[in-house]
């Protein structure tokens, strides 16, 4: 018997089955994100998924059976940008990790939000720069030890979720790997709605975090994500020393702003004379 996983089949056929090591937490993510697409009956074909430099830039590619561009580090909203604006039928989904999106390229990040550009931007947020060394992130939190913070990192890091919302979001959810399921129902719901959809996943990186930090195995490594997440209902009532060390989990925004692509057709249909100018 050779049995074939339900989603094998959103796979390339040719590409290696993927670039992370064993025990990383975006294998969790992959799963999640084609369940969603899956659940949905979305083809591949809708989609270009654009990726930058990093172990979870490796998530779409070469993997995924689609359209997939692997950008340079800091640069995939800029590609996803321009994809989205040439090509406004695609579904334009950005699958990166937190130096690529937040540390250089977090300029993009805030401004995509502030568009309100058509695409959903998946960030794994793993807390480190995983795929060159396991350097200090803007995301790595305070006092950890890295390869380049040796006594503990002195900077205070990011809440990337709440950024994505003061920037202009439409839609921000947070999730650890450990709840896959959220994640999926999260995906579903940033596909079924237009606007900057932002899901921030926390992962663990069982390698580079993981040993640095003495925190073990990749199975040590989930049981610590499920232990410190704590949903956003509950955190509401909590003091900040209570949820000091805690992972705040949930959908925090869902509202609707208009958007730019369907902004600029509008525009374009004005400047030729259509309809919407004669209203
Ligand atoms: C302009 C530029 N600067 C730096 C690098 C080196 N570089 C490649 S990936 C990376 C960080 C990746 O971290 P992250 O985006 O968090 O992804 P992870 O590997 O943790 O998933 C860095 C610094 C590069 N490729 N290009
Ligand atoms: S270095 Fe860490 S983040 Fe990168 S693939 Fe390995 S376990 Fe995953
Ligand atoms: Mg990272």
């Amino acid at each position: 018997m050779n049995p074939t996983h339900p989603l094998h089949k959103y796979m390339r056929p040719s590409a290696i089955r993927t670039a992370n090591c064993p025990g990383c937490g975006n294998g969790i993510l992959t799963q999640s994100i084609l369940r969603a697409i899956d659940e949905e009956g979305i083809s591949m074909d809708d989609f270009v998924f654009v990726s930058g430099i990093g172990c979870a830039a490796w998530i779409p590619s070469p993997l995924f059976l689609a359209d997939t561009l692997h950008t340079t580090h800091g640069r995939p909203i800029a590609f996803a940008t321009g994809v989205k604006l040439a090509a406004p039928d695609r579904r334009v989904m950005v699958i990166s990790g937190d130096g690529d999106l937040l540390a250089i390229g977090g300029n993009h990040f805030i401004h995509a939000a502030r568009r309100n550009i058509d695409m959903t931007v998946i960030c794994v947020n793993n807390g480190i720069y995983g795929m060159t060394g396991g350097q200090v992130a803007p995301t790595t939190p305070i006092g950890l030890r890295t390869m380049t913070s040796p006594y503990g990192n002195i900077e205070n890091d990011f809440d990337i979720s709440g950024l994505a919302a003061a920037a202009g979001a439409t839609f921000v959810a947070r999730w650890t790997v450990y709840q896959m399921r959220q994640i999926t129902k999260s995906v579903r719901k940033a596909l079924n709605r237009t606007g900057f959809s932002f899901i921030e996943v926390i992962s663990h990186c069982p390698v580079q975090f993981g040993k640095k930090t003495g925190m073990g195995s990749s199975t040590q490594m989930l049981d610590w994500l499920k232990e410190c997440s704590v949903p956003k209902e509950k955190a509401a009532g909590m003091s900040p020393e209570e949820l000091t060390g805690k992972i705040t989990i949930g959908e925090f925004v869902d509202i609707r702003k208009p958007v730019l692509n369907e902004e600029l057709a509008r525009l374009r249909r004005e400047a030729q004379g259509g309809k919407d100018a004669e209203d």
